[in-house]
């Protein structure tokens, strides 16, 4: 067996089977691209300034040789029927734990092999999908996301730079052809024809809004159920219908997070915060965010009382409060 035969058992006999690898190089022809984004305004609050640290895998391994891709699928059901919900990929344990867990455990294999390693999962500026399409590991959609066949797009991706010289798989073409229902699906219009990328309005997308700070009451509506993140461009995509479900334990929803109790939600306390939503992966942006997308998902859709919030330690939460009832003449 072979060095990259070794790691792709290994990465089986872990319960990962979607693994590709990729030669380590600058991204020099994505220096024009993310250029064009800045001057469009297009880049996104969460998205790294510079552009070399962008394309520039060599600042974090200078002896860098080969990228390998991980896709970590996490979903448990193909279920959106509920009302006020919280996008799928936040349902289990926070991703960034969980696929550090299994990195690590990769990386002592590759170290074993004599190979240096650097894992990384959201913890980079590296472009985590392109890489994983370099890598032969699914192809990047006109919604953006990174389709697997097995999977569809709904993979965390994760990468570790290793100075091993590893055969690299060869990248899959873009498979949407004149499909673009993800493009009709979007409520916000935030994916646009044209090139992939360079069209997409990131700072509309709602996964965004609902992660945002502060937001103009223009969304509130426009929430629509959303609590954190947005699946709608996925759900539209005809490659994520005939997909295999996870079979990663720690990804399985917690009951509190597939079944929302809005009314606990918008009356979030600090306790309640870090014993539950926390460990999700909806909990890195903090306990308000979350109270505020419930509360206007309270009024709007869940018709609840949101009287109780009035007296909210938060003047950021009284502040939506006030808002809300304003803005729906209440
Ligand atoms: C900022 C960010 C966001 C922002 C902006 C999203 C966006 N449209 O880029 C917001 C908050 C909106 C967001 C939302 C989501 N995100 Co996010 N996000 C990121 C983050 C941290 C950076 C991405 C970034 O820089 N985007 C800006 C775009 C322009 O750059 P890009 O991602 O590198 O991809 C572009 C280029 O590669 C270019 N491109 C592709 N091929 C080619 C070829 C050539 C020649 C050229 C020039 C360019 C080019 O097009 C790509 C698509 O725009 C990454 C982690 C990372 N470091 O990559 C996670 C990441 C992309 N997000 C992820 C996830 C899961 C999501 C959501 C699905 C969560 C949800 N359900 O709400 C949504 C999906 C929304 C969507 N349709 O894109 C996953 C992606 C999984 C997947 N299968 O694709 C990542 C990789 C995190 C991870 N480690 O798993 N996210």
């Amino acid at each position: 067996m072979n060095i990259k035969e070794e790691i792709i058992e290994f990465c089986i006999n872990n319960g990962i089977d979607t693994i590709g690898f990729s030669e380590c190089r600058i991204f020099h022809e994505l220096n024009p691209y993310f250029e064009k984004r800045k001057k469009l305004g297009l880049e996104n609050e969460f998205e790294e300034n510079s552009i070399d640290k962008r394309i520039n895998p060599f600042l974090y391994m200078p002896e860098g040789k080969t990228i390998i891709t991980i896709a970590f699928p996490y979903l448990y059901s193909l279920d959106f029927n509920k009302k006020t919900h919280f996008s799928k990929y936040t349902l289990g344990m926070d991703y960034h734990a969980v696929t550090t867990g299994y990195m690590e455990k990769i990386c002592k294999f590759i170290q074993g092999m004599g190979g240096k390693t650097m894992p990384f999962v959201d913890s980079n500026s590296l472009p985590e999908r392109y890489i994983a399409s370099n890598s032969g590991v699914g192809f990047i959609g006109k919604n953006n996301t990174l389709i697997t066949e097995k999977y569809g797009s709904y993979v965390f991706l994760g990468e570790i730079i290793t100075d091993l010289i590893i055969l690299p798989d060869k990248p899959i073409d873009q498979k949407c052809g004149n499909c673009e229902m993800c493009l009709e699906a979007c409520p916000t219009n935030s994916i646009v024809k044209g090139q992939v990328g360079i069209n997409n309005d990131a700072n509309i997308c709602l996964s965004y809004i609902t992660q945002k700070k502060h937001i103009e009451d223009s969304w509130f509506e426009k929430l629509n159920g959303r609590i954190f993140g947005c699946d709608t461009c996925q759900r539209a995509c005809p490659y994520n219908r005939e997909i295999q479900l996870s079979t990663i334990s720690e990804f399985i929803p917690y009951d509190y997070m597939k079944n929302v109790d809005v009314q606990a939600l918008m009356n979030m306390d600090n306790d309640l915060f870090k014993d539950k939503y926390k460990i999700a992966s909806c909990g890195w942006r903090g306990k308000n965010i979350l109270k505020r997308n419930a509360i206007i998902n309270a009024l709007l859709i869940e018709k609840i009382n949101i009287l109780a919030v009035e007296k909210d330690t938060s003047p950021y939460i009284r502040d939506y409060y006030y808002r809300l009832l304003k803005f729906f003449n209440l």
